[in-house]
This record gives C-alpha cells, sequence and structure tokens, in this order.
C-alpha cells in the first residue's frame, strides 16, 4: 500500500460521566484521530494521549507534533507491506509510543480492508466472544460508587476495577465487600503509593482482589517486585510496561503475575503482539486496558482482545458507558453476559462516521507525499 497522505484531527468528546483517577478528574476528552490515505483505502488509528503528561510523558500536544514533524514525514510516499512495516520506519525516534501506536494502527486498518480480511484475524486472533470489564473512577462518595457498580453488575460487566488513591481504598473496598462478598473486583492505584506503604498495601488482601493495578511508580519495575514478595494479591503492571523487553524484566523478576496491555502504551499493534506472546511463554495472562477511547480505537482494542492470552475481562465496555454517540457504527455493545461477540466483516467491523468526526473536530491538518 502506498502511503499517500495522512490526515491528522483533534477532536473534543465531552464524556458522559467525568473520569477521576490518582492523578485527577476530566469530563471530556481530547482525541486525535488519524486517516492514513493510498490506494483508495482510508485507514484509523487513534492516539490515547492525554490533554496533559499525567499517565504518561506524553500529551495530546505533543503528540500531534511529533505526528507531524516526523512520523508522518518518514512514512509519506512509501509502500508499506503491514502495519508492521511501521516498527523499522519509526525505529530512529525515542518514544512518542502512542503517536507511533495511532498511525501503526492506522495501516493495519488499511491493510485488513486491502486484504478484506477481519483485523482481528490478521493480529492473530482466535476468539470470537470476549469478556468485558469496567473500570470506575473515584466518586463524590461512595453511595454513589457503590450505585454505579449496581449498574455495571445489572449490565453483566465480568470484572468491576475501582480506582484507588490514599483515602479512597480500604475504606471503599470494605464498603464493596459487604455489598457483594463474591464479584470478580480489582483496583488500579496509577501509581499512588510509595514502598514505605507496604503495610498499608498489605491490608488490601483481606478483600480477595483479582489483582492490584501499578500501586508504586509508573518508571519502576524492580520494587514492585519487592512489593509483590510481600503481598497475597496479585499486581498487575499497566504504566511500566512499554515493550516486550521490560515485560520479561517485570515477569523474570516477580514484579507482577498479571500485565495490562494497552496498543497505545507500548506503540501500536506489533509490540503489543510480542508482549502477549512473551506473558504467554511465562503462563502470566493478559487483559486489554482502556484509555477512554473514542470508536476507533475501541474497535481497534476489540481487534487485539481476541488473541488467545487475554484470557482476563478487559476494559473494553460498551460506547454508551462515555459517549451520547460514539463515532463509530454500530456502537460497541456488550452482551447481557458481559461479552463482545466479534464479527467476520472485513477490517475493524466497525464504520467510522466522518460526519460526526467533522462535527466533533477542532483542528485539522493533511499532510500529502511529495508528487
Ligand atoms: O490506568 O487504566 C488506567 C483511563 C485513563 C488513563 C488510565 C487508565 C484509565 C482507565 C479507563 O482505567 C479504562 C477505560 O477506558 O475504561
Ligand atoms: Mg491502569
Amino acid at each position: 500500500m502506498k502511503i499517500e497522505a495522512i490526515t491528522l484531527r483533534e477532536l473534543h468528546m465531552p464524556l458522559v460521566h467525568f473520569f477521576e483517577t490518582s492523578f485527577g478528574r476530566i469530563h471530556s476528552r481530547r482525541v486525535l484521530l488519524i486517516t492514513a490515505h493510498g490506494e483508495g483505502i482510508n485507514g484509523w488509528g487513534e492516539c490515547v494521549a492525554d490533554e496533559t503528561p499525567s499517565y504518561s510523558e506524553e500529551f495530546a500536544e505533543s503528540a500531534w507534533l511529533v505526528i507531524e514533524r516526523i512520523l508522518a514525514p518518514a512514512i509519506l510516499g512509501k509502500t508499506l507491506e503491514s502495519g508492521r512495516d511501521c516498527v523499522p520506519a519509526f525505529a530512529r525516534v525515542r518514544g512518542h509510543r502512542m503517536a507511533k501506536a495511532a498511525i501503526e494502527n492506522a495501516i493495519w486498518d488499511m491493510d485488513a480492508q486491502q486484504k478484506q480480511v477481519p483485523l482481528w484475524k490478521l493480529l492473530g486472533g482466535t476468539r470470537k466472544e470476549i469478556p468485558c470489564g469496567v473500570s470506575i473512577g473515584i466518586q463524590d462518595s461512595v453511595e454513589q460508587l457503590l450505585d454505579k457498580i449496581a449498574i455495571e453488575l445489572a449490565a453483566g460487566y465480568r470484572r468491576i476495577k475501582v480506582k484507588v488513591k490514599p483515602q479512597w481504598d480500604l475504606n471503599v473496598l470494605e464498603r464493596i465487600r459487604a455489598r457483594w462478598p463474591d464479584i470478580v473486583l480489582s483496583c488500579d492505584a496509577n501509581s499512588a503509593y510509595s514502598l514505605d506503604q507496604v503495610e498499608h498495601l498489605r491490608e488490601f488482601d483481606q478483600f480477595n482482589l483479582l489483582m492490584m493495578e501499578q500501586p508504586l511508580w509508573s518508571d519502576d519495575i524492580y520494587y514492585h517486585a519487592r512489593l509483590q514478595r510481600e503481598l497475597r494479591t496479585a499486581i498487575c503492571l499497566d504504566e511500566s510496561i512499554h515493550h516486550a523487553r521490560n515485560a520479561a524484566q517485570a515477569l523474570e523478576t516477580g514484579a507482577c503475575r498479571i500485565i495490562n496491555i494497552k496498543v497505545g502504551r507500548v506503540g501500536g499493534f506489533s509490540e503489543a503482539i510480542k508482549i502477549h506472546d512473551v506473558c504467554r511463554e511465562f503462563k502470566v495472562p493478559v487483559w486489554c486496558g482502556g484509555m477512554l477511547e473514542s470508536g476507533v480505537g475501541r474497535a481497534h482494542n476489540i481487534a487485539l482482545s481476541t488473541l488467545e492470552n487475554f484470557s482476563l475481562p478487559g476494559d473494553v465496555s460498551a460506547s454508551k458507558r462515555y459517549w451520547k454517540e460514539d463515532i463509530i457504527e454500530p456502537e460497541v455493545q456488550v452482551t447481557p453476559s458481559g461479552t463482545i461477540l466479534i464479527q467476520d466483516t472485513p477490517g475493524t467491523g466497525y464504520r467510522v462516521r466522518e460526519d460526526l468526526v467533522e462535527q466533533f473536530t477542532v483542528r485539522k491538518k493533511t499532510l500529502r507525499a511529495a508528487a
């Protein structure tokens, strides 16, 4: 496929409900979308960087800049066989994985469309039904959180994950377990604790959690290994894992027993698949994380989740939990038994609603290959 042009768009999409983690509350999402054009095909990709460099060093502005100035020019006018060809093309750019993933994934999407095969099959997926969990942010009160959990359980979701931070943790987990002793429950700290809180973190063991996600520093593996030795609860790493090599380090050192794979965080589908394979060798299950994606990223997360070792419920949930109207058709729907059914249609199986994309767009730029 010859890459003739790349369109970069910034969308502002209001969230149905605010989302709060240990690093703050947001009410809307700034979404960067990539469209790769070539040979009459448009491939779509989403950059999951936040508006601020809080979850990672990347943020929407930095991603826009690096895509426009460096990444897009590296592939414009080139003929690529598959999304994997972006890896060597971007090899001289250090970091900026969310920006790289947006482009790489758009090329995978193009490839699937051109070959007329489902994207999930191109990625090596096998499963036709994937289990879904939900991630519920910090609320104004514990009662509000319990109400939300009740709604998601009634909708069929198979795993509830709650965000925690000091002062919003043991008290919250206690109330949840008092009401639902047996649900599959996990928590995500987004690096809100440090190693001198081991005694406090050990208290989490009493709640029979499926996992505790990223308790310590976002750039750490070693101290997570020290912490994991002190806990019964499985640690799951999110922020700390950027590529297959540090996934292997985490597993060799015993820093976690589960890994959350976010395709944006690791630089695209190629690296996500490698991490999946490393974890499988270690017999460690993975699940697909989310970054409050629009339908474009959501569809990609679903495709990735069909790989065999994505055996735990992912943060792949219905469009309507986030958006009044999502930018894809059909919207992502979850069955009453908490799963997403995978289609055999070519590409992602979800059509991008360009009219709606235009409506949400606040900035747009098309970069073309030199004639
Ligand atoms: O740590 O998993 C996280 C959202 C933004 C940034 C980081 C995280 C999250 C989530 C939301 O937990 C997952 C979702 O998309 O539902
Ligand atoms: Mg997380």
